[in-house]
Formats: C-alpha cells, structure tokens, sequence
C-alpha cells in the first residue's frame, strides 16, 4: 500500500472531504471541519492498508492475534498515524498552503480515554506494536460513551465531569451494524436426555445486540495495521416476542438495560467493586467478541479442530476471563464437541496475563449474582470446577489447597483461578512482579504446574513516547546514531558512545530545556503560576494511590518546606514538584490526598519566604495527551511505589527513554531499569521487598518513627494542624497508625535520595550524562520487544513479512 502522496495531492482530497462531508469550501470551513476531513482521510488510508494486510494474512493463513481487554487508553490518533503512515510531513505541506497549522488540527481531536491507567494505555500500546511488528490482530474491547472522567478539583477535592468524547472521536470509528451479534442474559436453562444423548437449551433469555465499531491503528511503516473492534450495546428493535405475550414493560426494560451497558468505564484502578452492571459489561465484550472470532474462524476453515494453531486468544487480566467458559459454551452447545475435546482446543487458544497483587483488585462474583446472570456459563464453570477439583484430588493434592485454587469457593467464583485454570499460560508483566505471582497469589498452582508461569515485562510504544512527543530529542538520536532505533529500540544502546561528547550532552539540556518551557507555558496558562525552567523538575504522573505513596512525595516537600522556613540562607536547588492523577470516584483517602498536595501548593507557591526556591503544582485531568506534554519536560522521575505492590509501572519507562533519572524504589519494573542503568544512573532508595516482608513480620511501629525523626515529626504535627483550615488527621492518623504502604520507614531514605539527587543537578554535566544513560538503556523497554516476546513464547505465532538479512 502506497500511502505517499505530493502536498498537492493531498490538498485536493482534504478539500474533496469537505466539500463532500461538510459541504463547504476552505473559507468556510471551521477547524473541526477540516481535523474530521483529515481524520476521514486517514482512517481511510488505514483502512484500505487493513484490508491488504489482512488479505496476505488469509492467504498465507497466518495465525490471528485476539487481545481481549476491558480498557484501551488511546489517547489521540491523528498524529500517530500520520508519523506512523510517514506522512505527516506532506500533510503538514499541504494544510501549510491552505493557511492551517497541523498542530492546530491536532489539538481539536478528544483523547480517546477509554482505559484508567496503566493496564489500559499497555493495551493501546501493544496495539501499536502488533501492527508494527506486522502480527494480524485484532484488539476487543467495548465502545464506552463516555470514558475516563474529566476531573476538576474544585479547592483541591476532586469532582468529576463526563467525560463525552465521541462528538470528536466518533470519526476514528467505524460502524458496522451488519456485523452485529446477539448476546444473551439471565433466563434459565433446560436440559434434555435420551439415552445417548444430552442437550442443554438456554432459554427466557435477554438478548442484547452488540454493534461492532472499527478503529485502526496503523502501524510503524504502514505496512501491518491493527484493528481495535469496539463493541456497542442496542436493544432489540422490538421485541415482538415481548410485546405479544403482553411483557409490554419487561421489553421496555430490556431496552433501558441494553443501553446502559457500554454506557461509562469503570474509574476504577486497581481494585474491583463486584458490581451487577460490570459483571454484565464483562459478558458482554467476552461473548460477542468469542462469537466474532469463531465465526470468521469458521469462515476460513470450517472447523475448530486447528483453533489453536490458527488463533491466539490474550485475556489482559481477568477482567474478560469469561473467555474460558464462553468458548466452552460454542464447542459445547452449538458445534457439539465433548467436553474433553473442547477443553482440550479451549486451553490451548487461550492465555493470561495478571497485571497486579492488590487484594482489593482481584476479582471475585458473588455467586448467586453470577448465576442469575449468567445461568449457562455458571453451569459450565461448576463443571470446570468439578473437574479441576477432581483432577487435583487424583493427584493427591491435599483438599485445602485445591480449596485455595478452586475456581468456585465460599460462595463466589474466583476470576484469577478460573483465569489459570483455564490457560495454558500465565504471566505477570515485570520479573518481579511474575516472581512474587509465583511466590504468593499463584503459590499453590505454581507448585502444581510451574511451567505454565513465565515472564513478559512490560514495554511501550516508543515511536508515540519518543518520536511523537519529543520531536527534538528524536531529531538529534537520528543525527547521532542514525533512524534504525525507530524500528529496533536496542539500537538505542549506540547513544552510549557519546557519553562524553560535550555537546551532544549541552543539546540534550537545551532540548530538556524547551521542553520544560513548553510545560511551563500550558502551566501558566492553566494554573496561573510562573515555572522556573532553570528549577529541577520533578514529576509524579500516575493514578492516586495509597501504594504509589504519592503522599510521601507529599510529606518531603512539607518537610522540606519547614527546613527551608527555618534555615533561609540554606543550599537548596530550585525545585518544581509536579503532580497529575485522577483518583478513583469513590476512594475517599485518594481524594484526600489530592487535597493534601494542592494545599500544600497554595500554602508554599504563595510564601514570599520560599516560592522562588520550591513550587508545588497540580496539573488538572491528567490524561494521555498531558502525559505527551509531561513526560518530555521531567529531569526527575517519581516511581515511589512500596517495593511489591507495582506490577511493573510503565511511565517508569516513557520517563527513561525522554532522559528523566528515575527517583524510585526497587518495585516493578524499576527493577529492571536499575538493571539497565546501574546505581550511577539512578536514584534509589528504599526498602526493597524482602525487607518490607521482613519488617512486617517483625511487626512495624510507624509511630516510634514519628517520635523519633523530627522531620518526619514536624511534618505530621504541621498535616494534623490542617493547612488552610482543611483537616488532614485522616492522612495523619493513617501514616502514624498502621502506615499500610510504610510511608514512614522508607521516609528517610527517600530524604536521602532527593538530597543526592539536587547535588547531582548542581552539576549539568553530570546530570545529563545520567540523562543520556537513560535514554541510551531504554530500547529493552519497547513494546516491540515486549510483543516479540508474547509472540515467540506465548501465542507462537510469526510475523507476516519475516524479517531478512540486509
Ligand atoms: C494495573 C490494574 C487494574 N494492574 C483493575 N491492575 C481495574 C485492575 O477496572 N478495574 O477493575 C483496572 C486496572 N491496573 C496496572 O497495570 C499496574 O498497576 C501497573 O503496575 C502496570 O504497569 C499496568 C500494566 O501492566
């Protein structure tokens, strides 16, 4: 596919679209007029470029890639597919003559919020990848109406706006109601015997249409193209069924409830709620999608015998493991395989990947709930159950670990069992993290089937993180060490060489430099607050978390802030300390805590004594398109989880590959970037997991710290006093109580870290050589290579175009 055309050309089917679309000429035409024009055309392009691709795929009946996830965090399309398709540059030639700015155009696109945080954006990425890498996939997941909320701290407290993005977005997708399919809710189910024969009949169902919207996502190159299926949930037009046997308002019901079922995302990272309507959402993606993969499986091949040589089923955390039962419910019920046979192509098709350890994420349904809703696929996970419970008991399992394992268990159905039960592989997404599955959550299956447990660390999509929202940066690599790392990210690693070239380490601070201005710039004018760009500045951008302990960022300043009060003639290197992060709705501490660093903000940003010297900002509604803008300006890194509680993190590694030094614990994926860089290169500090199992086990005092490090003291006492007469003994009460994430005991050590790192700042050389070390030792963490890896060991499947030697 040709994708190249003169500026001329694209001029002339810019205007085409609009005329066509809008019915106006370019002097009519408004700015969202022409970004929709040239979004049109764009989409187009990967669409035809799709079809090719997949038409080789078909032809050398390569196998199919199937990613389910409940979130896919976008964030904006046309810039990536332009500097994907290779094209940005004669578009931007094009608008250029008709007197338009590309970046205005940009700038009228909505970011695509459709995912919380890291579990959401890793799946936009890996979409990026599976097409550079040329792998015939396709993403599923649901078309919310409204994604991530906008939020707006209204005197420091969050509150949350809908978040209706699809009057802009909508254009990236397209419908195709033809493609629809029907899933089916509640009701009950029947079962038939003869002698030889056993029927089971699903009936009083509610049928809910699924609507499939295509979004693609092009590739590096272009030729590879991934589509991102979108599900939408409608009513059955009438339900004459209804109407006739006089059930006039269960069929408005029905209606009301198909509505609502793609309506909103879930807000909520990390932690699951048990909700009826999520249960519902999860169904819902899991059985459409399922049903779309077998039919154009069917299509193809006529049978399911070769499923899992021709198809890669990825279940992204548990959120859609209903895969398991679903698939087993279309061989069982409609193309009459045995139960063994089924299994048997079931678990071979399918794998998992856990994404975190927390308690409160790990997803359990109530089982009368699950039954009610789901009554056939309730039916089929009992008999999973059955025969996995059976099976360990052969084995001379004892029964309270097959307990532990059991899918069904004290009443409910247990979503990360079913989960391994039910693939033939299990990963976690940073070496730790697939350590301590191995270690604690996953222990007793471990024991039982340790093969099925490997490792796939996390990676993103550098070509967005680098190229695209670092432009400058990217120029120079390309000066230095040539355009191949846009490809191969290890190619990085070349960078090294001139680690003691003075001037390509001065370019590196200038390019920092602007990049800061530029952060500064939306700052001022969305903040009303003047930057220091010559000040270090220090980012924390991640969901609000106790874990991610963005209140011992918090406490530092606070303490830092006090030191400085009373010593005023003290060294100290200018700092801006930066913050974004949207807390889920309802987790009131997380809320608490945003309050806590915009008071902080409004006590120090507005004392003559020390606003020159330290600024607190909180960026408002942080979101991928921020984190564009972000990520780019930071020197410093804030990855400050308690060790074990991160599953890998990944702005960890969009921060590196930008020249940030990472300021962080031993946790996730940080690990793995200590790895690379070495302790030259970056600011550790804290416990690691060991020790803060070992503490706990000890028992851990957190109050014996606070009576006796009086910084921490000073700092506590200033919290529970209130700042501008907003009470904060909660998040006192908590740090000097029980202290869950050990704020306190890695307190110290965090002090430590950030007065090291000031002293290294004082030293510009210095500092970007630790700057350049980063950028040089980022290629690991692409997500190129993350796919690779998925690819190679676990969906074995090949790219299309296999790379030769040149
Ligand atoms: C991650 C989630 C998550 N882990 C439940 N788990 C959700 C759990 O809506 N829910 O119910 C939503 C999200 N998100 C993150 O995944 C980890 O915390 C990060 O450490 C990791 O980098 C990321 C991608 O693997």
């Amino acid at each position: 596919m040709e994708y190249r055309h003169s500026a001329q050309q694209i001029k002339k089917k810019i205007l085409a679209k609009l005329e066509h679309n809008f019915g106006v000429g370019l002097e009519n035409a408004t700015n969202d007029q022409l970004y929709k024009s040239v979004a049109l055309l764009a989409r187009e392009m990967m669409e035809q470029g799709r079809s090719e691709f997949m038409a080789e795929a078909e032809k050398k009946q390569a196998k199919q890639v199937y990613y389910l996830c409940m979130e896919f965090l976008l964030g904006r399309s046309l810039k990536n597919t332009l500097f994907n398709l290779g094209i940005e540059e004669a578009f931007r030639e094009a608008l250029q003559q008709m007197d338009v700015k590309l970046e205005t155009l940009y700038d009228c696109e909505p970011d695509a919020g459709l995912g919380n945080g890291g579990l959401g954006r890793l799946a936009a990425c890996f979409m990026d990848a599976l097409a550079t890498g040329q792998y015939p996939s396709t993403g599923y997941s649901l078309c919310y109406e409204y994604g991530i909320f906008r939020q707006k701290l209204v005197d420091g407290w969050q509150t949350e706006l809908p978040d209706f993005w699809l009057p802009g977005g909508r254009i990236w997708l397209h419908e195709i109601p033809e493609k629809a399919v029907e899933v089916h809710f509640r009701g009950h189910v029947e079962e038939h015997w003869d002698s030889s024969y056993h029927e089971t009949i699903h009936k009083d169902y509610t049928t809910i249409l699924a609507i499939p919207c295509d979004l693609f996502i092009a590739g590096m190159g272009g030729k590879g193209i991934s589509r991102l299926r979108l599900w939408k949930s409608k009513g059955q037009a009438f339900d004459m069924g209804l109407f006739n046997s006089g059930n006039y308002m269960r069929a408005m019901e029905e209606n009301a409830m198909a509505e609502t079922i793609t309506k909103v995302l879930y807000p909520d990272d990390n932690h699951s709620e048990g909700k009826s309507l999520r249960l519902t959402q999860q169904y819902f993606l899991v059985s459409a999608s399922i049903q779309d993969i077998i039919r154009t499986h069917l299509f193809q091949y006529s049978t399911l015998d070769n499923l899992p040589e021709k198809v890669a089923i990825h279940m992204n955390d548990t959120h859609p493991v209903l895969a398991i039962p679903e698939l087993m419910r279309i061989m069982l019920d409609e193309c009459g395989y045995d139960w063994d046979r089924a299994w048997d192509l079931t678990t071979r098709t399918l794998a998992y990947t856990n994404h975190t350890v927390m308690k409160e994420a790990l997803e359990c349904w109530d089982q009368d709930l699950f039954r009610m809703q789901l009554p056939r696929i309730y039916q089929i996970v009992e008999e999973i159950n059955r025969r996995f419970c059976q099976q360990m008991h052969d084995l001379g399992v004892d029964g309270y670990k097959v307990g532990r394992m059991a899918p069904l268990n004290d009443g409910y159905v247990k979503m990360a069992n079913l989960a391994v039960v039910g693939s033939h592989c299990v990963n976690g997404v940073s070496t730790l993290h697939s350590e301590i599955l191995k270690e604690t959550v996953f222990h007793d299956f471990y024991t039982e089937m340790p093969d099925k447990f490997t490792n796939v660390t996390n990676g993103i999509a550098h070509r967005r993180w680098l190229n695209q929202s670092n432009p400058e940066l990217a120029a120079l690599l390309t000066e230095k060490i040539g355009k191949e790392y846009i490809y191969d990210a290890s190619q990085l690693k070349k960078l090294e060489a001139y680690k003691e070239d003075k001037t390509v380490l001065q370019e590196l601070a200038k390019i920092k430099r602007r990049n800061k201005e530029r952060l500064a710039a939306y700052i001022a004018r969305e903040n009303h607050l003047t930057l220091d760009p010559n000040s270090i500045f220090d980012v924390q951008v991640k969901r609000m978390h106790e874990y991610k302990r963005q209140h011992l960022n918090a406490l530092n300043i606070l303490a830092t802030y006090l030191w400085l009060k009373s010593h005023p003639n003290a060294d100290f290197t200018p700092h801006t300390y930066i913050f974004g992060a949207k807390a889920a709705p309802g987790y009131y501490f997380a809320k608490q805590m945003i309050r806590f660093i915009y008071e902080l903000g409004e006590v120090i940003n507005h004392d003559p004594a020390v606003s020159s010297r330290m600024k607190v900002v909180y960026v408002e509604d942080y979101r991928v398109t921020l984190a564009e803008l972000m990520i780019p300006a930071a020197d410093i890194s804030e990855q400050i989880s308690l060790a074990g509680t991160e599953a890998s993190g990944t702005s960890n590694m969009k921060f590196m590959i930008n020249g940030a030094v990472t300021l962080g614990t031993l946790d996730g994926a940080n690990v793995e970037i200590h790895d690379s860089v070495g302790d030259d290169n970056m600011l550790l500090f804290g416990m690691t997991t060991p020790e803060v199992e070992a503490l706990r086990a000890a028992g851990y005092h957190p109050d014996q710290i606070y009576y006796n490090n009086p910084a921490v003291h000073g700092a506590i006492d200033f919290l529970r006093g209130g700042i501008n007469g907003v009470d904060f003994s909660d998040i006192a009460n908590s740090l000097t109580g029980n202290d869950p994430y050990m704020v306190l005991a890695d307190f110290e050590s965090y002090q430590r870290a950030q007065a090291k790192a000031m002293q290294l700042y004082a030293n510009p050389e210095t500092w970007q050589r630790m700057c350049l070390c980063n950028i040089a030792n980022a290629g690991r963490f692409a997500a190129d290579r993350a796919i690779r890896e998925y690819a190679e060991r676990i969906w074995h499947c090949a790219p299309l175009t296999e790379k030769t030697e040149n």
